[in-house]
């Protein structure tokens, strides 16, 4: 009996050798899962970018109080408007055929005066009253553009008055070849904002404009030649097209090697 409780003492010691030499491996296992960490930092860049992009993060978040008075800086806006019949570029006119069409241009570099270049072909010999119309709708032709563009609801005049809607720009002259070229500069004229003309219409008008000192006797708007103060009694609208904002498709100089029947090419100076 005493042989076969020898055996079974020793087997029960065993087993409690074994848990200690499981635990052996268990701790060895540890260090090995505790170097790869501080390899990663020295062998590569990691820490270095996460440093860069500590960095960088840290300045765009200062920058962003330096951003707030960069409102008060203006910047320069450009525009153009091709004027043609109907408002639609060689609409209804046959090729060769003389109709009136043109390229305005206008640019903003200070809130205070836009510059307004244009050169229109097709003219009559003298004065055509020259204006921006409240809309671009030339749904029904350049009729359908509605009135000069009046947001203060002031009576029609010249360029140069107080008392004259927005969309007054007075007259341009047509030459012995039939074409009127120049530049300007406007205050009520602008690009952006409240009060601004993009979106709305340059039209060119078959008669001068009397600038609001003609014939007024009736004030309703209806009768060319006795609206002085509403239309400025300028007769037909000849020509129109939107004013869209950016540059014209072709700059100036490239218009000007062009014979393809585009909009007119300028070649003015900077004199008024
Ligand atoms: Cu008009
Ligand atoms: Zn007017």
């Amino acid at each position: 009996m005493s042989c076969c409780c020898m055996p079974s003492k020793a087997v029960e010691e065993e087993p409690t050798e074994a848990p200690a030499e499981v635990e052996v491996p268990a701790q060895q296992v540890p260090p090995v899962e505790e170097a790869p960490p501080p390899e990663e930092p020295r062998g590569c860049c990691a820490v270095d970018y996460a440093h860069m992009n500590s960095e960088e993060s840290q300045p765009s978040a200062s920058s962003e109080p330096e951003l707030e008075p960069e409102p008060a800086i203006f910047e320069p806006i450009s525009a153009y408007c091709e004027v043609a019949p109907q408002g639609k570029r060689c609409n209804g006119a046959s090729e060769g055929e003389m109709v009136c069409k043109g390229l305005i241009t206008l640019h903003q570099d200070t809130p205070e005066l836009c510059e307004i270049r244009y050169k229109i072909t097709g003219l009559e010999v003298g004065e055509h009253g020259f204006h921006i119309h409240e809309f671009a709708d030339f749904s029904e032709g350049c009729k359908s553009a509605g009135p000069h563009y009046n947001p203060h609801l002031r009576q029609h005049g010249g360029p140069d008055d107080e008392e004259r809607h927005v969309g007054d720009l007075g007259n341009i002259v047509g030459n012995a070849d039939g074409e009127a070229e120049g530049v300007f500069e406007d205050k009520l004229i602008k690009l952006s904002g409240e009060f601004s003309v993009i979106g709305r219409s340059f039209m060119v008008h078959e008669d001068p404009d009397d600038l609001g000192l003609g014939d007024d006797t009736d004030p309703s708007g209806k009768i060319n030649g006795q609206c002085s103060k509403v239309t400025g009694n300028a007769g037909a609208r000849i020509a129109c097209g939107e004013i869209m904002i950016g540059e014209p498709p072709l700059a100036p100089a490239e218009l000007e090697q062009e014979d393809s029947g585009g909009p007119p090419t300028f070649n003015v100076g900077n004199t008024v």
